[in-house]
Parts: C-alpha cells; structure tokens; sequence
C-alpha cells in the first residue's frame, strides 16, 4: 500500500495548492473570496493562517511554506486549498486571484555569482600548494565541464495525509525519508511541540533524495488542514505538479585545471564549482560539501584546491538526489581527465591508473584511504578486458566500419561513506520479541524499495539465531524511533541495522542468560542460539526459541529492548576543512562500450562490466539490484535527461514524460555484468557489509566518455565538449565537422 491506495474516512478533506506561476516578484493582489464560495470548499489557507513560525528551512532559515509578498519560483506555494474532493479543490485553485508584478530573474549559477546571489560563503579544500606545483608540471589543461539537473521521478508522486487524534494531536502519514523532520516542521509551523505530532512512514514508491527534505512542505500544509479545520486532509501532488514545483539534482557549472608530469602522474588540481541552488538553500550547502570531498574521485593528488560557490537562482530549490553532489564532481575531474589525455597523446586510462589512490594516500580533507578496493577493482577490471581482447575488438570493429564507431571508457569511483554532518550519523531501533516467539522491529529507517527492510529483518534474524520468517519490520514511527536522521547518504542499513544488531543482542543475552540458569549451569556456561534452538558449551539442548522466549516472560524478564547506534570515530573541523568525516569509503570500477551511430547521432551501451566493493553483503541480490538502478539512473543522467526551460519565463518545458526522456530497456545497456570484489573492511556496515545506495550511480558516468571515445574514433579533429547530458542533438551537433565543437 503507498499513501494514496489507503481508504480514509468519509469526512476526508482534499488539499491542492496554488503556487506561483512567475519564478520572481511581488505578490500585488491574493484574493481569496471567489474560491471560499464554491461550494464544497471547505477552507483556503494562506500564510497568514500560520500559527506558528512560517519556515520550513532545516540548515538555512530562508524558506517559508506559503510564500508572502514576494515569490522567488515557479511552484512557489501561495495557498492551500481544502475541498471535499481533489476535482474541486484544484478548480478551486484557478479561482483564486493572485497577482504578481514581476521582478527581473536568474537561472544560471555564474549569472548569479556574478551579481553577488549566494546562498552560502564560498569554500575551499586544500591540500599542498597548488601556485607552486604549476612550475613543475609538464601539461596544463584548463576548461570548463557542466552538467544537468536531473529529475528525480520517484513512481509515488509526493504526497501525505494528515489525520486529527485526540488533545489537537496529529497523526501525519508521509511520504518523507525523513520523519523526524517533518515532525519537527509541522510542530515549527503549527506552534506545537513535536509529541503532538506523531508521523508514520510505510513505504515509499521510490525517493533517491527527492523526499529528504522536499516531502516536507505537502505534509506540513495537511497538517495545517487539520489545525485549521478539524478534519483528516490528503495531499497528493500530480505528476505534472510533482515535475514542475519541486526540486531536482543540482546543475553544475565548473572550471578546472588540471597539471601533470610528463608520465602521466597528476601534480595539481584546481577547480572552482558553481552549484545551481534555486531559490532557497534547502540541502544545497551540504550537497555541495559533498561534491568538495569528491573532487578528487578515486585518485591521490598531492596539490588540490577546490572551491565551492552555493549560488541563488529563480527555480525551485534543487536537493537531495542520489550521489548528492559527488556526481558532478567526479564528472568535473573525468573530464579534465578526457582533456588532458588528448592533449598529452596519451590514453585516459593511462592516467586514470596512475594516480588511482593506494591504502594510506590523504584526501585534500586530511583523511587517509584506508583501503585496497580501488586498486583491485581497476586491476580485476583490466584483467577481465584484456581477457575478451576488448581493445583488439574494438580497433577492429572501427576500422572495418565508417558509419558505426564504438568507444569505451573505464569508470573508477571512490564514494565516502556517512553523513558529512558528523551529529547525524545515529540511528536507533526498538525490538519487541512477542511470548510466541514472534518478533516485531521498528527502526528510523525508510523503505523506499532499495531493500532496507528487507535487511533490517536478515539482520535481527541473524543477530537472534531465528528465522526470517519471525521478524516482521513495522513501519518507520516517530514515536518508535525518535530524532531519527532521514534515511539517506546510503546509511539506511549500516546505521539502522547496526542498532537493530545490539537491540536484538540484548534481547538475546538476557535470553540465554535465563536459559543456562534454567539448564542448573552457571555463569561461566557459554550458550548461543542456533537455527532456533539453545546451544550451551557448544551442544544443542532441548530447548527451542519458542520454548525459551515463554519461559523468560514468565520469570518476568524483558522482551524488548531499544537501541541507540552512532558512527565512531567520526569528526571534522570546519574551520580547517580536515578531519575523518567518512566511516569507509566505497569503491569500484565500471568499463563501458558503446556504439554510435554517426549518422543520427544516436548511440547504444552495449555492455557495462562493474567490480564493486560491497564488503560482506548481507543481501547480494538487494545491492545487485541497486548497482543496476543506480548505473541506468547515472546512464540517464548522463546522456538523455535533460531539463529544459523557457528563456522568456523560465517555465519548467520538460514537465512531463513526453518531454524528459528516462533510460527505458531500450535503452539499457545490452549487457550488465557485476562481479563484487573480495573485501574485507572489519566494522565498515553492520556485519561488514558496505553502503550501495549511491555509489553505483557514478558508474553511468563511464557512458559519457565512450561515447567521447567513439566520437574521437570518428574523427580526431573534434573537440570534445564537457556538457551533460550528451543529448542526440550535442552528440549530432559535435559530429558535424562544420560546427566548431560547438
Ligand atoms: N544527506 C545529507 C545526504 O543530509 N547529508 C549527506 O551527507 C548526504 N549524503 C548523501 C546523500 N544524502
Ligand atoms: Mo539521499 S541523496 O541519500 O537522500
């Protein structure tokens, strides 16, 4: 069941909002009186019917939840309206009179930094001395790469429901990872405190960062509904309204300079991004902290400075999207890469493979790469290419054909694992072992279909010695888990399943403690419990899971335990920009072959080949599932999804999925094959398993560059451009001999 499938009760309210149509100025008129008298309107909301603080900003207070005087984007919302259903509520909507006199607005990043529109101070990480490394440099190369936005297309639109319990408490069923924080801003918002509001996660319909932070408002204005009238009221956006309004992975747009000895071996890096952050800060200084830790992707560079620029823009808030900043970084040095490799007449993967980060090599943030992953994953990488004499393939393939030209690419990705906010790496759970030995597991954590549940369950099985088909997992509850972080930066299983691991141990230890007491043995007796039956000094007894969980009941012992579980050894100094912000990092490599068609400009992966690190998996099917997600989705993100808009108004153009094109099968690679990397990182996941939401995604980065690889086959005289997506008009522009590169 997701949000919309439940049946609520007949005094049900639907809510639809009236958001701003103009992406900048001032509200002149907002009248409200036509709307209100249609009949089966119940109530039209507007900021000024806000009890509490009209804010719904987390890390930066610039964000309102009904826009008042001015209006900063398309999809700004106004008003809300409650009607008996979602029909009258939208037409209630257009009958709403909301003038707007329009201010001069900003869509590009540079536009913005220009005119002194930041979001944030500027930062910087650095490391050696960059001014002093140009000297020693045999080649520089500088440019400039972009890249898109990318929509998140969650299948569940964003939507909530908001139903009245007694002392003006309101239960809130959302469709957030992150329930805790609408918790908070429906309590912010109403003028409450948070045990008032009560919030329930069942499942998502998908989120990829979408619904950190933006499934907040829609529950926070159904909660409003209640406040205000006393009914249960649903929110549900509609596609268009979901694509149009809400935010979107950020564009980038990035200058680089990159330096390099004669062999190959990097010397210096220096690069500055401008990150499009939209019309209020939402995540966008934190997603851009990310993309510094990643801008040296998987190689040691001994001189690095790069700069971060949170710019302010006239479109919806862009956020959270998987990867959450660290793909656009790792295209910035992929490209540079590209670059400089045309330039010195040698291939990428010559200097990609030199400068690959060795155990002990430092990050620019003064953390050390403590593993051996992304050496292994590139050599098992090589190994499995010269096998299938993929290159001999390939050189064949191209000059044996005019009108088809493949290319191929190599892929390495380093990826941080834990929230670079070192306080929100905690997570708790709560476990009930019911008297028939059932077992029932709350956590923090938000299923959303990338399997969290799924090993949340493996993990208490394993961890109490029963089988799987004891553990139910119940929904994500805020009064079962409180202050919960939202499930994101991958961390869902690690940190949730780590509390569930010593919710459960506990539980266990006071069971077998009553179960050597009840068998006449003493304190120095070893018991462990085994496909659900008792072993003491390493012998099966008689006694089952079933047996033993009655027995403590009535010996009047607890069932139940609550866990608390917090990252060690996490830290980092701002005022510096060094420290360990990471528990582990995740690494792998991806080769990608692609074959283009010169003629339509249209091109086909036809295979992917990834060696990942997923530490020991708890669930290799899950994380196998999530590496194919996560490549397609960075495929797509790299090559077709394109975001446009118009230049006169700045209306969102490719709003619906006639116009925004995502990876289909069609358009799939031909082939995926994954192989994990042996790997052993004591106490990276829970169980030394490894995080494999995000990671993969930067694998579809690879896609890009065959495809450059290819056009490099067709014709060395192109000059490659750095500008994702390669839609089939660049691609088609690029090959054409006339145009300059475009
Ligand atoms: N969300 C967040 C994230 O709040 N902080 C992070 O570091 C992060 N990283 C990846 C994805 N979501
Ligand atoms: Mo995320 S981008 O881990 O919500």
């Amino acid at each position: 069941m997701f949000l919309d499938d439940f049946s609520l009760q007949d005094n049900l309210l639907h809510a639809a909002v009236l958001v701003s149509p103009v992406s900048h100025g001032v509200i002149k008129e907002l009248n409200i009186d036509e709307a209100i008298s249609i009949q089966g309107v119940e109530a039209v909301i507007t900021a000024e019917d806000i009890p509490g603080e009209n804010q719904i900003g987390n890390i930066i207070m610039d964000e309102p939840l009904l826009a008042e005087n001015k209006v900063h984007f398309i999809g700004e919302p106004v008003a809300v309206v409650l009607a008996d259903t979602p029909e009258k509520a939208r037409m209630a909507v257009s009958a709403i009179r909301l003038e707007i006199s329009r201010l001069p607005s900003v869509t590009d990043p540079r536009e913005a930094f220009e005119k002194g529109l930041l979001i944030a101070p500027p930062r910087t990480f650095s490391m050696g001395d960059v001014n002093e490394a140009w000297d020693r440099c045999s080649c520089i190369v500088e440019g400039r790469a972009d890249s898109g936005g990318q929509e998140h297309l969650y299948l569940e639109t964003q939507g909530a429901f908001a139903v009245p319990m007694e002392n003006g408490c309101i239960r809130l069923t959302s469709g957030t990872q992150g329930p805790t924080f609408v918790q908070k801003i429906a309590a912010r918002i109403l003028n409450v405190p948070m045990h008032k509001i009560e919030v329930d996660v069942g499942r998502l319909g998908g989120a990829f960062g979408g619904k950190e932070d933006q499934a907040t408002p829609w529950a926070v204005m159904a909660a409003l509904g209640v406040h205000l009238t006393g009914r249960a009221v649903k929110l549900v956006l509609n596609r268009n309204e979901d694509m149009t309004w809400t935010g979107k992975r950020h564009p980038y747009s990035s200058d680089f300079r990159l330096g390099l000895g004669s062999d190959g071996a990097i010397l210096a890096w220096e690069v500055t991004y401008y990150q499009n952050g939209g019309a209020a800060s939402d995540l966008s200084t934190a997603i851009l902290e990310r993309t510094l830790f990643h801008s040296t992707n998987s190689y040691f560079i001994p001189n690095v400075s790069a700069t971060g620029i949170c710019c302010r823009t006239n479109l919806p808030p862009n956020t959270a999207f998987r990867g959450f900043g660290a793909p656009q970084a790792m295209f910035v040095i992929e490209s540079a890469i590209c670059k400089a490799s045309r330039i010195m007449g040698i291939s990428p993967m010559e200097i990609q493979e030199k400068n690959l980060m060795k155990k002990g090599d430092s990050f620019p943030f003064g953390m050390t790469f403590e593993g051996t992953e992304i050496r292994r994953s590139w050599k098992r990488i090589y190994e499995l290419y010269h096998k299938d004499n993929t290159r001999e393939r390939i050189m064949n393939f191209n000059s044996s054909n005019n009108l088809f030209k493949k290319g191929i690419s190599f892929m390495p990705v380093c990826f941080g694992i834990s929230f670079t906010n070192t306080s929100m790496n905690q997570a708790s759970a709560l476990v009930h072992v019911y008297t028939d030995g059932s077992v029932g597991v709350s956590t923090g954590a938000v299923e959303m279909g990338q399997g969290v549940n799924t090993k949340i369950a493996q993990v208490a099985a394993r961890t109490l010695g029963i089988s799987l088909s004891r553990i139910k997992v119940e929904t994500t509850n805020t009064t079962r888990a409180a202050n919960t972080s939202p499930t994101a930066a991958s961390t869902g299983a690690d940190m949730n399943g780590n509390a569930v691991r010593i919710a459960c141990g506990n539980i266990l230890s006071r069971l077998l403690a009553h179960a050597v007491k009840h068998s006449g043995g003493t304190e120095e007796y070893s018991a462990e419990m085994k496909d659900e039956t008792v072993h003491i000094n390493g012998e099966a007894t008689k006694l089952h899971w079933e047996q033993l969980v009655n027995l403590t009941y009535l010996a009047r012992i607890s069932l139940s335990s609550q866990a608390h579980y917090a990252t060690p050894e996490l830290h980092f100094d701002k005022t510096r920009e060094k420290g360990r912000p990471f528990a582990y990092h995740v690494a792998g490599t991806a080769v990608t072959e692609i074959t283009l068609d010169r003629l339509r400009g249209t091109f086909s992966v036809d295979s992917v080949r990834i060696v990942h690190d997923a530490g020991e998996s708890i669930n290799p099917q899950v994380d196998m599932g999530q590496i194919e997600g996560a490549l397609l989705q960075g495929i797509g993100w790299v090559t077709m999804e394109e975001l446009k808009y118009r230049s006169d108004t700045d209306a969102l153009l490719s709003d619906s999925l006639a116009t925004y094109k995502i990876p289909d099968i069609y358009s799939a690679p031909d082939k995926v094959e994954i192989e994990f990397l042996e790997c052993f990182t004591p106490n990276a996941g829970v169980y030394n398993s490894k995080a494999v939401g995000e990671p993969p995604f930067m694998y579809g980065i690879g896609t890009y560059f065959a495809i450059l690889d290819a056009i490099r086959a067709c014709d060395p005289e192109i000059t490659p451009i750095f500008a994702a997506p390669m839609s089939n008009e660049k691609l088609l522009l690029m090959l054409d001999h006339r145009n300059d590169g475009c």
